[in-house]
């Protein structure tokens, strides 16, 4: 029994299924769907809450975010004892893998080119081409960017991976590491592909810009599966039209939906799909976020908790 309260606020998403989920996880926990005015809770589960919950809410020991990222919640004006906490994977690295795997062949396979040959009766084998002339680089190394820089190896490309702080040896077998900004630049040298899953924080917005774009190996292509804010959309129409970058498969954008005659739309060089790349999957987070709660009811503390967001650093 875990005798707490604790409001949904999931906008966008029926919180009903949510709120039978996490009341038959958790029994002795009184669950309720949040609006101004409601009665005091210790643990808010939360996607886009708006600032009047936290305002309202003095007394909340932790808020859930039904996602990984949490760039948007912590726009919100946080008390600085206020525990923020994202899904640590819950089913979505393997639906990253899978993702990210299917555009790093499609395009290095050209699948898309034999479609297209297809679709018109022509019957065209292309050239193999060379998997060492398609290193692939994945930017982030935390639970998602790992699970899929540990894919891309199994089907023996060669992988290169970024992250803030370094891996020690041996951590990502086949996977040859780079890390902070002194080493990006060679990051990116050694990497044709490049697969973005960093978070959005102010150190990483813009990071898919002409400069960094540049520096991949002649005919990259991009895949964009972690915020739209990493890339800047003319910077990479700008390098598709030089003829520097290949193509790009992007799963996310500046505004979701994608607006209505933005220039990504119907563009050849471009892959798009609607920010469904990892879906939260509502069984694995509820117990993943039940657990988590009655860890915290039962007295133990935060460091023990997988997920609990640095707010300095902003992931
Ligand atoms: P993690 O927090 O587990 O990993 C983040 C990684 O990024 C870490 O390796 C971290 O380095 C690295 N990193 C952070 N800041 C920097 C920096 N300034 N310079 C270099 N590396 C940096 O996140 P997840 O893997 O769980 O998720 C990543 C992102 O994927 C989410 O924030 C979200 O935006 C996106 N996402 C997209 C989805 C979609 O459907 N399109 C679904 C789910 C998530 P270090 O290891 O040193 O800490
Ligand atoms: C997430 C997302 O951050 O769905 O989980 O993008």
């Amino acid at each position: 029994m875990t005798d707490c309260r604790i409001t949904l606020c999931l906008t966008g998403t029926a919180p009903e299924p949510w709120q039978a989920g996490l009341s038959a996880a958790l029994p002795g926990a009184h669950v309720s769907v949040w609006a101004p005015g409601a009665p005091p809770a210790d643990y808010a589960v939360v996607w886009a809450p708006p600032q009047q919950l936290v305002d309202e809410q003095p007394g909340l020991k932790a808020l859930f975010n039904i996602g990984a990222g949490v760039d948007a919640l912590l726009k919100l004006q946080l008390p600085p004892g206020l525990a923020v906490v994202r899904l640590d994977d819950a089913g979505m690295s393997v639906q990253m893998a899978e993702y990210v795997c299917q555009a790093v062949i499609r395009h290095f396979r050209e699948l898309d080119v034999s479609e297209a040959d297809m679709a018109q009766g022509q019957w065209r084998f292309r050239k193999p081409r060379s998997r060492a002339d398609f290193a692939v680089g994945v930017l982030g190394l935390g639970v998602l960017g790992s699970r899929v820089a540990q894919a891309l190896h199994t089907f023996e490309f060669p992988v290169n991976g970024w992250s803030r702080s370094a891996k020690a040896a041996g951590v990502l077998p086949g996977v040859r590491t780079f890390a902070g900004a002194a080493q990006l630049n060679d990051f990116l040298a050694a990497s044709r592909v490049l697969v973005n899953l960093l978070p959005l924080t102010p150190e990483t917005e813009n990071i898919l810009n002409r400069e960094h774009l540049s520096r991949l190996q002649p005919g990259g292509y991009v895949i964009n599966v972690a915020r739209g804010a990493h890339l800047v959309d003319a910077d990479l129409l700008a390098l598709l039209g030089s003829g520097h970058l290949a193509g790009a498969t992007l799963d996310v954008f500046r505004t979701e939906p994608l607006p209505a005659g933005h220039p990504f739309w119907h563009h050849p060089q471009l892959t798009l799909t609607p920010h469904t790349s990892a879906r939260t999957l509502r069984d694995e987070s509820i117990a993943q976020i039940a657990g988590k709660i009655s860890a915290l009811a039962a007295g133990q503390p935060l460091s023990a908790i997988a997920g609990v967001v640095d707010t300095g650093l902003g992931y």
